[in-house]
């Protein structure tokens, strides 16, 4: 048996830490990051070449391939075309519904405040490559941007000697700008400062390796990012109501991305943690990623727990901050009432984490490693900034007047309170 089955109970301050403080193993190569970094800042393409051949053993001919992008459609077949122009037109249709209005108020007489919306003009959209070659996650991270108005969204991929064409494909239907061949630190790196080629990004978005992570965490700062988004994860909680085989098989799912995957099921019933734990075992052997779905379910990340009360498995639930979480349980709302910290929530037993992943419509670049706790995943806002605005008509001024000047003279800034007087002056000799 593979998997652990636990009760909550038992588990030490050690497994509680390691549940609950993932670790995204970037902090190791934080010093090469950086360097691979500062070099694309000073040499620009010319690095960016170097990088790419030493860690993709590629020599990249032109850096851009926004064009191979739409020929690949060509390589594409028509099933998959359309199932990316299904995840396509979902993802947008859901993004469009978060577009917020610019609005304006009069709070009391006089006094009209309001916010302004506006997109940001240049991002960045990693799209990673390899063996995790994700056509998804350009859907995920192209469409909200362009919903949002970006002007210009471009997108790094690493190079292979073969691109993935579905990969390509799906950056063209997503609406990317522009389209370029590298990937890891120096992709990030050529993001951030912009080189002769790859235009500089306001904000670099998307998911990718420890290199690119690590990467995004070290030119924070200098440009906007998202938020650090690792290895996957996914906590079900569940009760004795729940099928152990379907729940089962949403560890299994996520355990597939990437042995570091952290997957998790939770519930108030012994019995029903007992045949998850087996269903999972049983699964992962006809998979065809046994490999590192195994690796995956050993972690000490993952696991099957049994509370001694729902209270207490909602508990762990929102001290753990899962990426995803499904909940199969008689009273699904009820528990998800009581859970705060999630990036992306899965109700009822006909709601895979799969459908949020490829084509529902929601976003799947989630926060992991507990950034639930702080923020959601991608959406609209991500790709806007907000303005303030204000009016005041002279009764507007004086009816705060005098806190303000109160407050400017408290702070010894004499120059702000002068220039409110100096307005009820003048409306005072206007109208006496
Ligand atoms: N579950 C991943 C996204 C993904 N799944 C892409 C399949 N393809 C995000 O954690
Ligand atoms: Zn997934």
């Amino acid at each position: 048996m593979d998997v652990n089955v636990r009760a909550i109970a038992n588990l030490g301050p050690d497994d509680r830490t390691a549940f609950f403080e993932r670790d995204a193993g970037i902090e190791a190569i934080r010093n090469d990051v950086r360097e691979i970094v500062d070099r694309v800042r000073t040499e620009g393409d010319v690095a960016v070449r170097e990088f790419t051949e030493e860690f993709d053993g590629v020599t990249v001919g032109n850096l851009e391939i926004t064009d191979e992008c739409e020929r690949a459609l060509d390589d594409v077949d028509e099933e998959v075309q359309a199932a990316i122009e299904t995840a396509v037109a979902n993802v947008r249709e859901f993004h469009e519904a978060q577009l917020p209005e610019d609005w304006r108020r009069e709070f009391t007489e006089g006094r009209e405040l309001g916010r302004r919306f506006r997109p940001l003009e240049r991002v960045g959209v990693y799209v990673p490559g390899g063996s995790a070659a994700y056509p998804s996650s350009a859907v995920m991270g192209v469409v909200p941007a362009k919903v949002a108005g970006v002007e210009h969204v471009s997108v790094v991929t690493p190079p292979a000697d073969e691109l993935n064409p579905v990969t390509l494909a799906a950056i063209h239907l997503a609406g990317a700008d522009a389209v370029y061949s590298v990937g890891g630190a120096q992709a990030i790196g050529a993001l951030a400062s912009g080189t002769e080629t790859i235009d500089r990004a306001q904000k670099i978005v998307g998911p990718g390796n420890k290199w690119v992570t690590a990467a995004k965490a070290e030119v924070r700062g200098d440009v906007e990012i998202d938020f650090l988004a690792g290895p996957s994860e996914v906590v079900v909680v569940a009760d004795e109501t729940a099928d152990p085989g379907l729940v089962a098989s949403e560890l299994v799912a996520q355990a597939e991305h990437d042995p570091n995957a952290s997957v998790v099921a939770v519930t108030d019933d012994e019995p029903t943690a007992e045949a998850i734990g087996a269903a999972v075992d049983e699964q992962a052997g006809a998979r065809e990623r046994e490999e590192v779905i195994r690796q995956a379910l050993s972690n000490e990340t993952s696991g099957v727990l049994y509370g001694r009360s729902m209270s207490e498995a909602i508990l762990f639930t929102e001290a753990y901050a899962p990426e995803h979480l499904g909940i199969v349980a008689e009273d699904d709302e009820a528990i998800l009432e009581r859970i705060d910290s999630v990036g992306s929530v899965f109700l009822g037993p006909d709601t895979p984490v799969a459908a949020g992943d490829y084509a529902s419509g929601t976003n799947h670049v989630l926060p992991t490693n507990g950034g639930a706790r702080v923020t959601g995943g991608l959406s609209v806002e991500t790709f806007l900034r907000s303005t303030t605005v204000q009016r005041l008509s002279s009764t507007g001024l004086a009816e705060i007047g005098d806190a303000i000047t109160t407050l400017a003279e408290a702070e010894g800034l004499e120059a702000h309170a002068e220039s409110v007087r100096r307005r009820l002056e003048r409306t005072e000799g206007r109208d006496p």
